[in-house]
């Protein structure tokens, strides 16, 4: 699973990337502090299966903390798009090859207004439409996904006429990188005409879901801003990458008490000075009373869970103690798509166990097959023969 962090340079990717991950990455007040690409591991996190089941758990690929289960998501923070990116401005559009593999994208949009789509600074009294940065993160993404498809078609014609195969196979397998399937293609086909500008469009919202995390809510003013591009479009939280990075970096300290996506936080008797009682206190007051949570842990667990429609599953070897060979009690959550089956689940694990497939126990000890739907956080222990 790979996550992109996207938008107009200043918006807080990198910060986000940093609250997320705890990464050692550059944060600064100007345009393209970022110029290569972070990569960094987060988690996506989930009540852990072994507080239905009543057990202590052992992970190996990921890891439980209090009864939630951390599975680790990969994450990629790059350069600000800028309005006419794709004809080079900025630091053009290249760089978003690097997430032709990202299976969806946070968009992180600065809904203060204090900072423009060039990431320059905006005054109190001449605020920036946020809104305007989510057309322009569309168009930029869409017309670099308009060059891919246009650098293929040429060849993918010439080759279907020849072999007389469909062109949508041969373009979706020309476009499998970016997850793009010969259904999406055919779909975009009967809405727009092939390789056209509204043909990448409609590509890009299935190959590669967005949600919008509001960022800077903490900020006078972002509020108003964000109710109304609320409004205007789907999936948008209310976000703070500066609380979440100060809550996240305080924990760590042992500071505070505080899981990411918690209401709230605790503070650790006689650890903290006046000015960060003060300045926790500002967050605690603007944004987790006010929002519910700083909104980074929830952007990626819904972009994830709800629009990726992903869930979370849990092989083991043997039933009978919900372990792996070794004991290792539930050792590995594994992230897998609504609507993947239990054999489909065996050749993740290893490639091997689908050759030798034999079917499959449920948590009752009872048999199940192939075919069998996996539900979320099922725990199911793979037959195969030996
Ligand atoms: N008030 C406030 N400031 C924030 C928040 N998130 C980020 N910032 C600030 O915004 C500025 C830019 O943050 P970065 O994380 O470097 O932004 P970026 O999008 O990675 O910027 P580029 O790499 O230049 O494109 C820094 O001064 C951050 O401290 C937030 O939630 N609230
Ligand atoms: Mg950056």
């Amino acid at each position: 699973m790979l996550v992109g962090l996207v938008g107009v340079p200043n918006c807080g990717k990198s910060t986000m990337l940093k609250a997320l991950t705890l990464a050692d990455v550059q944060i600064a007040n100007y345009p393209f502090t970022t110029i290569q690409p972070n990569q960094s591991v987060g988690h996506v996190i989930k009540d852990c299966a072994c507080k239905k089941l009543g057990v202590r758990c052992n992970p190996q690929n990921s890891k439980c903390v209090g009864g939630k289960r951390w599975i680790p998501v990969k994450l990629l923070d790059v350069a600000g798009l800028v309005p006419g990116a794709h004809t080079g401005k900025g630091l053009g559009n290249q760089f978003l090859d690097d997430l032709r593999q990202a299976d969806g994208l946070i968009h992180v949009l600065d809904v203060s207004g204090l900072t423009d789509s060039e990431g320059k600074p905006r005054t109190d009294d001449d605020r920036f439409d946020p809104e305007e940065n989510i057309k322009v993160l569309e168009q930029e993404i869409d017309e670099w996904l308009h060059g891919i498809v246009r650098k293929n078609m040429e060849k993918v014609e010439t080759l279907a006429r020849m072999k007389k195969v469909p062109l949508a196979r041969l373009l979706a397998e020309k476009l499998s990188g970016l997850g793009i399937t010969e259904e999406d293609i055919k779909s975009a086909m009967r809405q727009s005409e092939l390789g056209s500008r509204e043909f990448a469009t409609i590509l890009r919202r299935e190959s590669k879901p967005m949600i919008i995390a509001a960022n800077k809510i903490d900020l006078p003013g972002a509020e108003e801003n964000f109710g109304r591009v609320r409004k205007g479009h789907r999936n948008v939280i209310p976000a703070s990458a500066e609380s979440e990075l100060a809550l996240r970096e305080a924990a760590e300290h042992g500071l505070i008490e505080y899981e990411p996506g918690d209401p709230d936080f605790r503070e650790n008797a006689g650890k903290l000075t006046d000015k960060q009682i003060e300045a926790l206190g500002f967050i605690r007051d603007n944004v987790l009373r006010k929002h519910g949570s700083t909104g980074i842990q929830q952007a990626l667990n819904s972009l994830v869970f709800d629009m990726l429609q992903y869930i979370v599953v849990y092989p083991v070897a043997s039933m009978s103690k919900y372990a792996d060979k070794k004991g290792n009690v539930l050792p590995d959550a594994h992230l897998v798509k609504r609507g993947t089956t239990l054999k489909e689940l065996a050749g993740r694990v290893h490639s091997d166990m689908a050759d030798k497939f034999i079917g499959g126990l449920d948590v009752d000890k009872k048999k199940v097959g192939a075919d069998h739907v996996l539900r979320d956080g099922e725990v199911v222990e793979i037959l195969f023969s030996r």
